[in-house]
């Protein structure tokens, strides 16, 4: 092990070491010792691609609940306790936003009718 290595769960999960004691006259004995690396959340989700562009025609009577964009973010911790992902809208207390998101698939939804609201609506 070099002095630059570091434990990554990620990478390796455990190590096996020997070691041995030995004496003044050359007796020597050995034990088996088990190393085991445990998961810290130290992986982020990242957004894949990072940013999305959705151009949508502004249809009145599009019905409510239609399917808009599905986005995906990954986590690279191999814990599923660190890397299971919810998906919500910064804004989503905006009463005015007419976009929500499944908050376990990424899947976002026409909310209401965008009828006059031509123009850019930022998700964020
Ligand atoms: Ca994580
Ligand atoms: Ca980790």
């Amino acid at each position: 092990m070099s002095g630059s290595s570091v434990l990554d769960y990620e990478q390796q999960h455990s190590y096996q070491l020997t070691v041995y004691a030995q004496d003044s006259n050359g007796k020597m004995n050995s034990a088996e010792v088990s190393i085991t690396v445990e998961d810290v959340n130290d992986e982020i989700p990242r957004f894949l691609p990072a940013d999305y562009e959705v151009n949508m025609g502004v249809d009145g009577d599009k019905v409510a609940d239609a399917a808009v964009v599905r986005v995906l973010a990954v986590d690279g911790d191999a814990s599923e306790e660190f890397a299971s992902l919810r998906y919500t809208l910064l804004n989503k207390n905006d009463s005015e936003m007419p976009f929500r998101i499944d908050a376990f698939t990424g899947q976002i939804y026409q909310n209401g009718s965008l009828r006059g609201r031509e123009g850019l609506i930022e998700l964020k």
